[in-house]
Parts: structure tokens; C-alpha cells; sequence
């Protein structure tokens, strides 16, 4: 396989192209801009180690000294954990990263843009973007890239600081189809519930295999985005989070904070609100959509032998 030189996959990563081995690729910014360290750093490790244990390989994706790297050493990963002022790597922040020469996280927009292109079809995430409540043009290039990217998405929602109905309107208008993975409810990130429907419900990685052959054998273009429920144990009910949301979003208002700041205020705040039961939450389930994700990489690549 040939690659743009701009990409640098891992040795790893590169061999396990070649041998059609499972991959599920993972953002950065959830290191870089979503959790404090040392959390951020057990993180990574542990959604990694959670991969290779189903048997496949995970792919985590940054920029490192303006190189767009698919796939880290340990040492990378507790650089990136690390970083002084990363930058937040979304689509149009690729070649500001390359021309600075500068470290950061890739959201999910812009994992789905360097893990498509070398291949890569899993890709795990915790929550991702969308219409932001209250702010007339915040939406996040996260949909776009979910309407324009054929990969499976494995998310616990979107997140619950955005307005999501209207990012579920949004994603239909684009034609992305939203998977609930046992479920036919759209899951709200922090808890099982948001009384809103998902496309599909679909009970097996298998059969969400199955779905996104269908849906690409088409000539459709979209990720298929999995919606996967934060396990009962650790999600907080829909009742105890909406008065905190409302309150840290309203003290971003006053503060004016906007734009890529945004979500990164929230969530820290979020955190702070709850005693860092709502962090607690976010690992659990970024843990759960790696696992999952994992399963599917293994069905797909059993199909494929
Ligand atoms: N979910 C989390 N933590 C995060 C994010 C999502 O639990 O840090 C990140 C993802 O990388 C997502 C990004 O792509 O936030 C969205 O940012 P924005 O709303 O600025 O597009
Ligand atoms: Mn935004």
C-alpha cells in the first residue's frame, strides 16, 4: 500500500494494513483537551490495552511535531498527555499543525480524516460534536465529516452539554444512519436516556457489520455512527445532569467562551460540578465503545478471510 507521505502510520500500524489485521482507530482530544492528567495518560492505556485484548489493534491518532501519526509508542502517548498547550486538530487545523510544526489532539473529525485515509474502518470515540444549545452557528465539523467519511463510529452519543435533537436532525439531513446498539434510544453520553430515537436498533457487532456493507454496497458515502449506551453502573440519570449542564453552560455564556474552547470548558466544569463522578462516567464508557468497536473490527476482518 502506498500512502501520502504526509500520514506516518506506526510500524505496527503499517504492518497490520498489510495483513488486513482488525484495526479500530481512536482520537487524541479527549488526551489532549478532555481530561486532566494523569487520567488522561490511564486512558489511553487502558482503551488500548481493552483493543488488544479482543484481539485487534488499536490505532491512536495525534499530531506529533507537525507529523500526522497513525498509531503511538508508550512514550508518545505520555508525551502527548503531556503537551504544553496542544493544539485541537480538527479539519482545518492539519496544515496549521504541519506548518507550526506543533503537537495536538485530533477530534473526531479529524481522526476520521487521517484514519480513512490509510484505511483504517473502526474508529472509537466517547461522545462526539454537534449543535451546540444557545450558540446560533456552533456546529461541529464532526457531522460533516460523519455525512462525508465511510466508517463505523463507535460513540456513547453525542454530548450531553449539545442540543440533540438537533444534532440528530442534522445527521439525518446529511444521511448518516445512527446505530443504538441494543437499544432504540439515543443515548446521552452521561446517561442511558435522552428520549430520543436512533435510526436503527441492531443487537451484534455482526449485524452492524452487516449493516455497514449494505449501506456502502449502496454507494453511500456516510459513517454509520454507533450509538453504544454507557453501562448501567456507571451512567448518571438524564434528571441529575440536565441542572448541571444548564449551569455550566450558562457560566460559559457569561464568560463568553466559544468556539473550540467550548466543549472543553464544559466538560471540565461538568466534572467539577459532579466531584468527578461525571469523568468517572466519561471513562467508563469510552472503555465500553472500545471494547465494542473492537468486536466489530474482529467480525469485519472474519468476513473478509
Ligand atoms: N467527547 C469527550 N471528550 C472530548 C471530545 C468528545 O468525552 O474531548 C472531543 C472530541 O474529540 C470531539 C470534540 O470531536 O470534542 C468536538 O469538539 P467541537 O465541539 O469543538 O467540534
Ligand atoms: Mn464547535
Amino acid at each position: 500500500m502506498s500512502f501520502n507521505p504526509l500520514f506516518c502510520p506506526s510500524t505496527e500500524i503499517s504492518h497490520a494494513l498489510q495483513m488486513n489485521t482488525s484495526l479500530v482507530a481512536l482520537e487524541s482530544t479527549v488526551i489532549t483537551h478532555g481530561l486532566p492528567y494523569p487520567q488522561n495518560l490511564q486512558l489511553a492505556r487502558d482503551m488500548e490495552a481493552e483493543i488488544r485484548h479482543e484481539g485487534a489493534t488499536p490505532a491512536t491518532i495525534a499530531l506529533l511535531d507537525g507529523k500526522i501519526r497513525i498509531g503511538l509508542t508508550d512514550e508518545e502517548l505520555a508525551r502527548l498527555s503531556q503537551a504544553a498547550s496542544p493544539l485541537k486538530v480538527s479539519r482545518r487545523d492539519f496544515a496549521t499543525a504541519i506548518v507550526k510544526k506543533a503537537s495536538g489532539g485530533t477530534t473526531v473529525a479529524g481522526t476520521l480524516f487521517a484514519a480513512h485515509n490509510v484505511g483504517i474502518k473502526v474508529f472509537a470515540t466517547g461522545g462526539i460534536g454537534g449543535v451546540h444549545k444557545e450558540s446560533s452557528f456552533d456546529i461541529s465539523t464532526d457531522l460533516q465529516a460523519l455525512a462525508e467519511t465511510p466508517m463505523i463510529v463507535v460513540c456513547a452519543g453525542a454530548k450531553a452539554i449539545l442540543d440533540l435533537p438537533a444534532t440528530l436532525e442534522y445527521l439525518e439531513t446529511m444521511g448518516v444512519p445512527v446505530v443504538g446498539y441494543q437499544t432504540s434510544e439515543f443515548p446521552a453520553f452521561y446517561s442511558r436516556e435522552s428520549g430520543l430515537n436512533v435510526s436503527v436498533r441492531l443487537d451484534s457487532p455482526q449485524e452492524i457489520v452487516d449493516f455497514a456493507r449494505a449501506h456502502w454496497s449502496l454507494g453511500m458515502r456516510s459513517a454509520v455512527l454507533v450509538a453504544n449506551p454507557v453501562p448501567m453502573t456507571d451512567a448518571i440519570p438524564k434528571s441529575e445532569m440536565e441542572p448541571l449542564i444548564a449551569k455550566a453552560s450558562a457560566e460559559a455564556q457569561a464568560k463568553k467562551i466559544h468556539g473550540q474552547a467550548l466543549t472543553p470548558f464544559l466538560l471540565k466544569r461538568i466534572s467539577e460540578l459532579t466531584e468527578e463522578k461525571s469523568m468517572r462516567t466519561n471513562l467508563a464508557l469510552l472503555l465500553n465503545n472500545a471494547l465494542l468497536a473492537a468486536q466489530i473490527a474482529k467480525a469485519m476482518a472474519a468476513n473478509q478471510k
